[in-house]
């Protein structure tokens, strides 16, 4: 069987963008592949964190996972700091890294720019990641379109390391969700909807209320022309919203746009908050069985232990190849 792997960062709760983006796909490639999902704590700390909050978030993540639909019969759920081979596989990956191709990374850019007192590590997050996909001789890696870039960077890491040492790691591919690999912002539809966004009307995360996701998607921001239609760059706003709706009902954009003709946009944005809110209230009410309970904990043991004796395999097989430590 193939192998997947993907992370999330426990930064927040879970937005409907990372939902649409990267969750929902998971829990059908369980089905076909052997698949691993990470919870990339170690990733979170490249910017300061809350020690408690950071907690919570790992742990309502990991019920996150669950009441979407991971089956831990079929992939394995893990946290990053629970395995160390990744922070061993980071370094032996940042060494093969060069600044100018960590200073590129979009993503650097955007989280650094006119800032004071950058961390190292929002510079050298990238070598990380690689050392995620790679410790697990993963073939495919399903995110959603803004880190496409890392992805890359992991190849060329990757088939640099094979050249330089000895044919050891896989050459992963990405794959994107074929409609919304990009969920935009509610407050400006030009930017991503992200889970560490400050401003809360933003965003929509998976606990949200029906009350706050009504209030949310009430006051996004459209235009003004009153006509419900797709056009992402004129119109990004209500593209978005169609978007989303689309996603979450399987309807198609076309046919959502053909119900709304001759509808303003006030109804407009009830019936889509209407379809998140019904697309939403299952996944709560496992997630609210799932957070305290002692299963969650037993899953996680079983996923860190599993990972651990997979990713120590590669480790070994990278150190040997450069030569570290005596020979094992
Ligand atoms: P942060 O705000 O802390 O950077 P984030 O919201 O960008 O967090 P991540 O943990 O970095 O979320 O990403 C989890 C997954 O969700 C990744 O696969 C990422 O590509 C995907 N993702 C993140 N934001 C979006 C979005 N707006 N639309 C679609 N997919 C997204
Ligand atoms: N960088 C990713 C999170 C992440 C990840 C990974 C995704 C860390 N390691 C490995 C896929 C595979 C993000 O910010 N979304």
């Amino acid at each position: 069987m193939k192998k997947i792997f993907s992370g999330v960062q426990p930064t927040g709760v879970v937005t409907i963008g990372n939902y649409i983006g990267a969750f929902r796909q998971f829990t059908t490639l369980q089905d076909e592949y052997d698949c691993l999902f990470c919870i990339v704590d170690q990733h979170a700390i490249t910017v300061p964190q809350d020690r408690l909050k950071l907690r919570e978030s790992i742990r309502s993540l990991a019920a996150l996972y669950l009441a979407v639909g991971i089956d831990p019969q079929k992939a394995t759920l893990f946290i990053q700091s629970e395995v160390p081979a990744h922070a061993q596989a980071g370094w032996i990956m940042q060494c093969i890294s060069y600044i100018g191709e960590l200073e590129r990374m979009t993503q650097f850019k955007d989280k650094s720019e006119g800032k004071d007192g950058v961390s190292a590590s929002l510079l050298t997050y990238p070598p990380l990641m690689a050392a995620d996909i790679l410790l697990y001789q993963t073939d495919i890696v399903p995110v959603g379109d803004d880190q496409k870039q890392h992805v890359e960077l992991t190849r060329d890491l990757a088939e640099r390391f094979n050249k330089r040492y000895n044919d050891i790691l896989t050459i992963p591919e990405i794959r994107l969700p074929k409609n919304g690999a990009r969920i935009k912002s509610l407050q400006d539809p030009l930017k991503k909807m992200s889970k560490s966004d400050p401003n809360k009307k933003s965003t929509i995360t998976l606990l949200d209320t029906p009350k706050e996701i009504e209030k949310k998607i009430k006051s996004a921001v459209t235009d003004s022309e009153g006509i419900v239609a797709f056009d992402v760059e004129n119109k990004p706003g209500v593209s978005n919203l169609l978007i989303i709706e689309s996603a979450l009902t399987g309807i198609s954009i076309e046919d959502l746009v053909s119900q709304y003709e001759g509808v303003g946009y006030g109804d407009f944005k009830a019936s889509v908050a209407k379809s998140v809110i019904d697309h939403l209230t299952p996944i709560q009410e496992r997630y609210e069985t799932l957070l305290h309970s002692e299963q969650l904990d037993d899953i996680l043991d079983e996923g860190a232990r599993k990972a651990n004796a997979m990713a120590l395999k590669t480790l070994k097989k990278m150190e040997n190849a450069m030569g570290l430590g005596r020979k094992r």
